[in-house]
């Protein structure tokens, strides 16, 4: 990326931030030990994806991203919630997390459960909150709520998650893979996207930034596979090799390293021809291409 992209995306990650560490500032004396491990996880760092594309979808369609801050902030608190629900030892029983021990290994097992719980919450109040204070007016919080709920919910997250640990240690067909992975990592990645168009009030948009979320997202999750074996601890922030020690299928499993790699190039192609038919789409375009060769 060169360094105009690289500041834009630095830009961005520093106002998202700032925001999301707002969100967890008060700390009361007798419940700030969840809003601690609320803002442990938060800021913990991680790439910030998901509302960098919610604001540039936002920005495309003619938008203004910087009175979204707070509605970007929301998809990141559910991306947030996921991961530490993930990492608990009823799921993925995982002991690092972004470079750092997980939530749970940080704080009490149940701290970290209602801390999710409470980052799954709060993006609702934000969003009720902006149209009270008419940041946005009432149907388009609707249309966010009713977006972002379902992709969290069993047709969501919730139901990726599901066919995930019901596959572990099964041989699963390429269709249910595709179809796990479209519900626990493209859920949110689409929600981000059209959530963004939302706030701009291009409702006819809607479909492309839905299709380009598609391709993106299983591309996104190919290489997510990829990393998971081709990684460092230092680069990726988490063990390598937990696919294959919990008995997963990955595309890496499926497919061998080589065709996944292919198959995540000609998705990232799929979703920068749907990028092309925006305007001023030069740094998502850029940040598209640059995620094929991401290395956390
Ligand atoms: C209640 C929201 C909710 C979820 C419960 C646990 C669960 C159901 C779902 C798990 C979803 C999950 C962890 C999907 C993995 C998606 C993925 C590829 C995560 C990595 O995203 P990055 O690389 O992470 O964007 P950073 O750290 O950069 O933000």
């Amino acid at each position: 990326m060169n360094n105009e992209i690289n500041n834009r995306l630095k830009e961005y990650c520093d106002k998202i931030e700032a925001r999301l560490a707002a969100f967890t500032a008060d700390k009361d004396e007798f419940r700030g030990i969840v809003t601690e491990a609320m803002e442990y996880s938060l800021m913990a760092g991680g790439k910030r994806l998901r509302p960098v594309l919610m604001l540039e979808f936002c920005r495309m369609c003619g938008g203004d991203p910087d009175k979204f801050l707070d509605i970007a902030c929301t998809i990141e608190m559910i991306h947030t919630c996921s991961l530490i629900h993930d990492d608990l030892p009823c799921m993925d029983n995982d002991d690092y997390r972004r470079g750092k021990p997980s939530c749970h290994k940080a704080f009490p097992e149940n701290i970290a459960l209602l801390a999710g719980d409470a980052l799954e919450v709060l993006p609702f109040e934000v969003i009720s909150d902006a149209a009270l204070s008419g940041v946005i007016d009432a149907k388009t919080a609707l249309m966010l709520i009713s977006v972002l709920s379902k992709s969290i919910g069993v047709n969501g997250m919730i139901g990726g998650q599901v066919i995930d640990l019901q596959s572990e240690g099964k041989e699963i067909s390429m269709d249910v893979l595709d179809t796990l992975q479209a519900y626990k990592t493209g859920a949110l990645i689409e929600a981000a996207c059209v959530m963004g168009v939302i706030l701009s009030g291009r409702f006819d948009r809607i479909p492309e930034a839905a299709a380009y979320a598609s391709a993106l997202g299983r591309a996104f999750q190919i290489v997510d596979d990829i990393l998971d074996v081709t990684s460092t601890f230092e680069e990726l922030g988490k063990p390598i090799g937990s696919d294959t020690e919990q008995n997963k299928t990955t595309y890496v499993s499926v497919l061998g390293l080589d065709r996944s790699f292919t198959e995540a190039e000609a998705l990232t192609a799929q979703a920068l021809g749907i990028l092309s038919g925006f305007e001023d789409n030069e740094f998502l375009s850029a940040l598209t291409k640059q995620l094929l060769s991401r290395r956390s």
